[in-house]
């Protein structure tokens, strides 16, 4: 991330080895239609460190058990290891408490969580839930559903020219009727990093609770959920180098405590008879049935992957990825970059000449460079900057200048290919 409050910046920044990163991540070192493989697709989905594929080797291969169910050895294991991810989670995002930490299936799945949940027992006709114009669909979607269930009324903060939050409106924007602002702590199609502190402060002002999709901040920097003071996060293990399938909703105690179940089923009671059902303590009464035991391992090894890392080198190199993409596009003809805010994660969308983003992304996959290519699951923001579609390149501290060299190299030759 390039700058911003909720990141420590005091973290030490030493020299940082990407090289010996590199090594630790097994799927970079092929090679892609004959060429060295060039990952530019973090965004949406990290590649995995060998200590996370061997967590979910050895979870499967020595302790496969149930979790919360079993008194035999094997499910002692299994829970004492599950139980031990939420303590990293809440430990890596400052939570207060474990039972803060919710396991889902990812971003998406904590978001229709609080959404059914909080946002369906709450929301009155009339009431109003405010998001921004640069929300992935996962934020935009499961808000649209529960205002149509509860006649609650949708509205959207707009943004600038350089994909920024027009914080004057969002501000005219929470009144007296909002209940629930849903926004991202970085955008996945611009990279914008929003000022989530201020957001959070304007919209508790307004009386309203504040939910953040941090899907795509807690890979580029450390997140401080009660510095932040949101009253929930989301986040998705597969992009912060942990396993698909596994994420976190966090919810404050207070704002948890006030909420219905959303699934049931196994182990989110404490008892059942048909006459009543009693729920369980949280976090279970949020985890009905068998979780993504493994995922949840995965992602735990993922949280100990990134507290080894010095935060500071990591969040200084990926600064330097970004200013390199940033000044190497701008200086390829005919390239418009979509996303220009001041404050940014390592992420750089853009549009070339009239040539259509596919094609742009199959050229480049037969040079071995993988970046995506579309709106990016952000329709709404395709539509703001008047482009049906982008090229995005996403880095992770595992990338190097010659991957952004690369890049910028290989969309010269399209150019050529289509001159
Ligand atoms: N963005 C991308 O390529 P899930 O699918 O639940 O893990 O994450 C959804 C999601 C929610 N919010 C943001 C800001 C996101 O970026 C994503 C996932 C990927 O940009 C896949 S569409």
């Amino acid at each position: 991330m390039s700058q911003t409050s909720t990141v420590d910046r005091d973290a030490k920044s030493g020299p940082f080895d990407v090289e010996r990163v590199r090594r630790d991540f097994p799927a970079l070192h092929q090679k892609v239609h004959g060429r060295d493989l060039v990952y530019l697709d973090s965004a949406a989905t990290s590649q995995k460190p060998q200590s996370v594929i061997d967590a979910v080797t050895r979870y499967y291969t020595e302790d496969n058990a149930n979790v919360h169910r079993g008194l035999h050895a094997l499910s002692e294991r299994a829970t004492a290891s599950y139980e031990s991810a939420r303590q990293k989670v809440c430990r890596f995002i400052h939570a207060a408490e474990t039972h803060e930490i919710v396991f889902v299936r990812g971003a998406t799945d904590g978001i229709n969580l609080l959404a059914q949940s909080y946002g369906r027992s709450r929301l009155k006709p009339g009431d109003e839930v405010l998001i921004t114009h640069m929300e992935h669909h996962s934020n935009i979607v499961p808000w649209q559903i529960v205002c149509e269930q509860t006649g609650a009324v949708l509205r959207v903060a707009p943004i600038d020219d350089r994909g920024e939050l027009v914080m004057g409106e969002f501000e005219r924007l929470l009144t007296d009727r909002t209940r629930i602002v849903a926004a991202s702590h970085v955008s996945n199609a611009l990279g914008t990093i929003n000022p989530v502190e201020h957001m959070v402060e304007l919209a508790h002002r307004a009386g309203a609770i504040v939910l953040l999709d941090g899907a795509q901040a807690v890979a580029h920097g450390s997140v401080d959920v009660q510095s932040i003071d949101c009253d929930a996060y989301v986040l998705s293990g597969h992009k912060m180098f942990g396993p698909t399938g596994v994420g976190v909703l966090y919810g404050k105690t207070s704002l948890l405590e006030q909420m219905p179940p959303y699934q049931s089923g196994g182990d989110m009671i404490k008892s059942v008879s048909f006459q009543k059902t009693t729920y369980n303590d949280l976090p279970y009464r949020f985890e009905a049935g068998t979780p993504n035991i493994a995922g949840v391992v995965g992602l735990g090894a993922a949280v100990d992957y990134l507290e080894a890392l010095d935060t500071g080198a990591v969040r200084a190199h990926e600064d330097d990825l970004l200013e390199a993409a940033t000044e190497g596009l701008s200086q390829v003809a005919g390239l418009r970059l979509i996303g220009t805010a001041a404050r940014k994660a390592s992420v750089v969308s853009f549009v070339l000449d009239d040539i259509h983003p596919h094609d742009i992304g199959t050229i480049l996959d037969g040079m071995g460079i993988a970046v995506r290519t579309g709106h990016h699951c952000a329709q709404p923001v395709m539509e703001h900057f008047d482009v049906p579609a982008t090229v995005r390149a996403s880095m992770a501290m595992y990338n190097t200048r010659q991957d952004v060299d690369a890049l910028v190299q290989a969309l010269s030759k399209v150019r050529e290919v289509f001159a």
